[in-house]
């Protein structure tokens, strides 16, 4: 509240001199503390507020008449709402499970001028008298994640009317930043792509920003400052990935005994790899009696999981309890790894991924899977729709999540029936 911040900020001011900025959580008492500073005298403070609402006293007026330094717009969703709502009972495909709306800074220079800080707002929607052009730049084909993910793009793009260029990256990053050249060259309407790792792309996206390409990151996130290179993120939260796979770990072991853990994590650097071990690091740090006795990369593959897996239990002198593998694929070369070396793997050692691929469903009915945590790769309608919204003149949000269950060996054989991948 306006009032009561610009009373706790007069008490406070009172005793705290060198204070240079103040950050408020809405604009409103970003107002009350620059009003409690002007009373004083204090002349010396910026003061910088969320919300960016418009109105005579929304926080975009504030920054007009130099009360705030800033204020970043926290957009109210009511829009949003109600086109998803008539989306949803209309039976579209493509609905996201949830959306983040795009926040956007609002400065004194930024109100003057339509600019960086604000890509993609559409004055009009884009006039179509073709059919739409999607580059699409695919990390490759490493795992059955992926094999449903493309299939997926491909008949999505096929339904939608969209004329699809499809490149498979092969698992190198420079022919998926080849493949987004070639797209600027020829000029498509709009280009996705599943970032192999999270890093190297700012000077293609730039090249693709400067050709007044929209970028859509389907799948895998970068990890760039500057968010307006891309126009929307879509696909799982992965931290809560790791997050699932460590609760259930937990709940299934029910143990105060020490439980030491093998982690085969995904490709090094890649935002799925990153974020699954952040997310079951997180939750397990509150058990104390698990520890994460050995790690080390099988890249999301199923052979490179079995290689791990024997040099582990080659070096490894330590009992292995549970083996956390960052996707089914390694999982199951893990196991095969595991029963060559005489053990019970989903008996003796627990053994828990990530995906929810028909494989793994398979090894949790044979008893070798205790439990996969889904990553859904069926991203194609969702990137279809958001490509027409877009094209439509619709300002989409900033990142959309798809929505992803839990699936345990104790129900696999009724879970697996219809399922698409
Ligand atoms: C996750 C995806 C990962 C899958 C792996 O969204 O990028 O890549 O978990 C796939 O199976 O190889």
């Amino acid at each position: 509240m306006r009032d009561t911040a610009e009373d706790k900020v007069v008490d406070r001011l009172r005793t705290l001199s060198d204070v240079d900025v103040v950050l408020a959580q809405n604009d409103a008492m970003a107002w009350g503390a620059w009003k409690a500073a002007r009373d004083l005298g204090r002349r010396d403070i910026s003061f910088i507020g969320i919300d960016g609402l418009p109105g005579p006293t929304g926080g975009i007026e504030l920054v007009r008449q130099g009360i705030l330094a800033a204020t970043f717009t926290c957009s109210t969703g009511g829009k949003e709402a109600v086109d998803y709502a008539r989306d949803i009972l209309m039976h579209k495909e493509g609905i996201p499970k949830k959306i983040y709306l795009r926040p956007r800074k609002v400065t004194k220079e930024l109100l003057g001028a339509r600019v960086e800080g604000m890509p993609y707002i559409h004055e009009a929607p884009v006039a179509r008298d073709r059919r739409i052009v999607l580059g699409f730049a695919q990390v490759g084909s490493e795992s059955e994640w992926r094999v449903a993910n493309t299939k997926s793009i491909k008949s999505a793009a096929e339904k939608a009317g969209i004329d699809l260029r499809f490149v498979d990256g092969k698992q190198r990053q420079e022919n998926q930043i080849a493949a987004i050249r070639t797209f600027i060259r020829d000029k498509v309407d709009v280009i996705a792509f599943s970032p192999i790792v999270e890093s190297g792309w700012d000077e293609v996206l730039r090249e693709a920003k400067k050709a007044g390409i929209p970028v859509i990151l389907s799948d895998r996130a970068v990890d760039l400052k500057d968010d307006s290179l891309w126009l929307t993120f879509m696909g799982s939260d992965f931290i809560e990935e790791g997050r699932r796979s460590a609760r259930w770990l937990v709940e299934y072991l029910k143990t105060r005994a020490p439980v030491n853990i093998v982690e085969i994590q995904g490709t090094i650097g890649s935002a799925p790899a990153i974020d699954r071990a952040v997310g079951f690091a997180e939750v397990i740090k509150d058990y104390p009696n698990y520890h994460i006795i050995d790690s080390e990369s099988g890249d999301f593959f199923k052979d490179r999981g079995y290689d791990v897996m024997k040099r582990i239990l080659a070096r490894e002198p330590r009992r292995i309890d549970a083996v956390f593998a960052h996707n089914d694929d390694m999982a199951l070369g893990a196991i095969q790894a595991l029963e060559e070396a005489g053990r019970r793997p989903g008996k003796d050692i627990a053994i828990i991924s990530v995906d929810a691929a028909h494989g793994a469903f398979k090894a949790m009915t044979e008893g070798k899977l205790n439990c996969t945590v889904e990553c859904n790769p069926l991203l194609g309608p969702q990137l279809m729709k958001a490509i027409k919204d877009y094209m439509n003149g619709k300002d989409l949000p900033i990142r959309m999540i798809t929505a992803e269950g839990v699936f345990p060996a104790a129900t696999a054989r009724r879970d697996m029936a219809g399922r698409q991948y």
